[in-house]
């Protein structure tokens, strides 16, 4: 992203189409969408481009393998992501595939270009090569005299004619844009690794291949029919094909790109090979390469064989895809690598979710129905709120420095901090209390600077979460727009008079207890359990409810009959209970750290006999038992005097 750019230009790498889209993938395209619906909500004229990479040898060698012709395979593969990115709503301008006759044209003017500035000659290549990174290496480069340095697979001896790019040529150029360009490579670690990659001497690049004929040919004016282009050429140059370079050059006016997002792994070939190969075209350089790091499986390497690679489809269908995209976004610094595990993601989606955003909107909806009927007004939220207000203008001021740096988390973290002003808020003003002393205008004052500030919130989290942002906004009746950007964020405008409407709550609670079960993804949905919904404001805030709300709950007295532990569980404990129905009811309590199977067994307890039945840890759980926990630790709730099973608590 760049600052105050009346253009935009985001890309992803294209994806091989030799693999299905896995975590990593659906990480930087999320980064992508994210920061395009940003730029294009402050009103910037924004191009976001993603593709699919589908020329080279590993590519031609897996469609072999399938029996397919290497054009079937790509297509297959390459409409598998296309579809994964609409599942996922990503809002990409154009989705290029190199296999698209206006790209191999632009590819091949491009070579043409640099073949007769004199950058490209004709050679030998003798050397190595490793297929799976389609990457050159030199014996020394190699480990154990054999295998690929990045991935460690065998590498093949490759001699053959070819034609090479004088990246020699461009050293003290290259180094001449890094030290001019502060932020040109993203984060500052890594522009320092390419910096002395640089510094350390440039080999010229070997451009063309004979052995395999799937890739762009040369231009024909060169007449050399064996030769294919090096898969990283062609690659590389989808950024300015896909605005039309070497064609129409419709939209060259996006050229150049504002930031370049790319997995470590590839950083070399963005920050060193793209910015020469632009330098030999006469064209711009881009404004920042940008590169993330890795991300784990619960602290190992993701590997097909090991069979713990992450779906992200399967991640967004069980949690939501807008809890996925927060994840992803807050979990890790970008440029750090980062681990995946269902507990971070449930802990992020129950607590900065749940607790912080989703009750804040349940607070304000609350609030304001019982004490305004809906109805707010911004009128006295400065005579009453300048202090909390100066806060958070204090930290929104300098929060899309951030997103120019590419730090999404700290921007993230800050507009968490701006949640927790609004959260501490109510508890310091009381607006209940407030009410009870008759001071109507102070509640109401209360209650409009919560709603402001859910809405900047929610213009700054839309590109983070659209689909749920756009429920927020409805509720708040604030519409999603450049408009109400500039007028809220920018001016620092308070809202005018609205009216709240409800909406269901947003993020329900997802059971703690599932983190117990194996770390699998995939797992059988109905073991997602759905807390009830948190309580609404008005039982929080005076703990007032009516007598049918209270006998909505079916309490009965419940004799333990048996107990047994949930083998793998650190918590559950499995209860018959006879709660008086003929028919014993099992009751999974999480209650093992407590309590022995052995000394439960005859005793009584509280039971909550109308919940909806729950599957934990694949069992039927079909009811609970009421405790009480403080940092003695934990109590079940019993008659004092031994009670008839299924004698109704009332
Ligand atoms: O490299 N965590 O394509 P690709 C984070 N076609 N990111 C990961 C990852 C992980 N575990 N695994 C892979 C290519 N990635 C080329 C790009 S661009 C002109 C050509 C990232 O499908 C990886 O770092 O192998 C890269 O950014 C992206 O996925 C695409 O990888």
């Amino acid at each position: 992203m760049q600052q105050n750019c009346k253009n935009v230009y985001i890309t992803t790498p294209i994806y091989y189409v030799n693999d299905v889209a896995h975590i990593g993938h659906a990480y930087t395209t999320i980064i992508a969408d994210m920061l395009a619906r940003y730029s294009r909500l402050t009103g910037s004229k924004t191009f976001f481009l993603t593709g699919t990479d589908e020329h080279g040898q590993k590519i031609a060698q897996s469609a072999e393998q399938r029996g397919r012709t290497a054009q079937e395979y790509a297509d297959e593969v390459s409409g598998k992501f296309r579809t994964l990115w609409d599942d996922f709503d990503i809002t990409y301008d154009k989705f290029i595939r190199t296999t698209d006759e206006e790209h191999k044209i632009g590819v091949q003017k491009a070579f043409e270009t640099m073949y007769n500035k004199g950058d490209i000659y004709k050679g030998d290549y003798e050397g190595y090569y490793c297929v799976s990174c389609e990457t050159f290496f030199t014996e020394k480069q190699l480990i154990d005299e054999q295998f690929c340095p990045d991935c460690g697979k065998p590498t093949n001896i490759v001699k053959e004619e070819s034609f090479f790019f004088k990246l020699s040529k461009y050293e003290d150029k290259l180094i001449e844009w890094y030290e001019q360009n502060e932020d040109c490579i993203l984060p500052r670690a890594k522009k320092n690794e390419i910096v002395n990659f640089v510094k350390g001497g440039l080999r010229d690049l070997s451009i063309s291949r004979t052995s395999f004929d799937w890739g762009v040919k040369l231009p024909e004016s060169l007449n050399e029919p064996k030769h294919v282009m090096y898969v990283w050429l062609d690659a590389l140059m989808n950024y300015v094909t896909a605005l039309g370079y070497g064609n129409d050059e419709k939209n060259m006016e996006f050229w150049p790109a504002t930031s370049h997002l790319v997995g470590k792994d590839i950083l070399r070939f963005h920050a060193i090979y793209w910015p020469a190969f632009l330098m030999s075209l006469d064209l711009p350089l881009p404004k920042h390469i940008a590169a993330h790091g890795w991300w784990t499986r619960d602290g190992e390497k993701m590997s097909k064989s090991k069979g713990n690679v992450v779906n992200p489809k399967e991640v967004a269908d069980a949690y939501g895809l807008d809890a996925f995209r927060y994840f992803m976004l807050r979990e890790v610094p970008f440029g750090q690598d980062g681990d995946f595990s269902q507990k971070a993601l449930m802990d992020r989606i129950n607590s900065d979710l749940g607790n912080d955003l989703g009750n804040l909107l349940n607070r304000i909806s609350g609030m304001s129905g019982k004490y305004f009927d809906f109805k707010v007004t911004s009128k006295d939220v400065k005579k009453y709120h300048q202090k909390e207000l100066d806060e958070v203008e204090t930290l929104l001021e300098n929060i899309e420095d951030y997103l120019y740096k590419m730090q999404i988390n700290r921007y993230l973290e800050d507009i968490w901090k701006v949640l927790t002003i609004a959260n501490k808020a109510i508890g310091d003003y009381e607006p209940w209390a407030k009410m009870k002393e008759g001071k109507e205008e102070e509640a109401m004052a209360l209650v409009a600077l919560i709603t402001n500030i859910m809405a900047r919130v929610s213009l700054l989290l839309d590109s983070v979460m659209p689909e749920k942002i756009a429920k927020i906004a409805t509720s708040l009746g604030v519409e999603i727009s450049t408009e109400s950007y500039h007028k809220l964020i920018k001016d620092k405008e308070l809202l005018d008079d609205t009216t709240i409407t409800k909406v269901e709550q947003l993020f329900p609670r997802i059971e703690e207890i599932l983190l117990e079960q194996a770390p699998e993804v995939k797992k059988d949905k109905n073991e997602v359990e759905v807390k009830k919904e948190e309580p609404s404001v008005e039982q929080e805030d005076d703990n007032l409810i009516t007598i049918d709300k209270f006998f909505e709950t079916t309490l009965k007295i419940g004799t333990i009959v048996e107990a047994q532990e949930v083998p793998k569980s650190k918590k559950l404990l499995k209860l018959q209970v006879d709660v008086g129905e003929g028919k014993n009811r099992q009751v999974l309590a999480g209650i093992k750290e407590f309590y022995s199977a052995e000394e439960l067994v005859g005793t009584q307890a509280c039971v909550v006999a109308n919940l909806k039945p729950a599957k934990l840890m694949g069992m039927l759980s079909e009811g609970m038992l009421l405790a009480a926990r403080d940092e003695n630790g934990l109590n079940l709730i019993r008659p004092e005097k031994p009670k008839v099973a299924g004698t109704k608590i009332s």
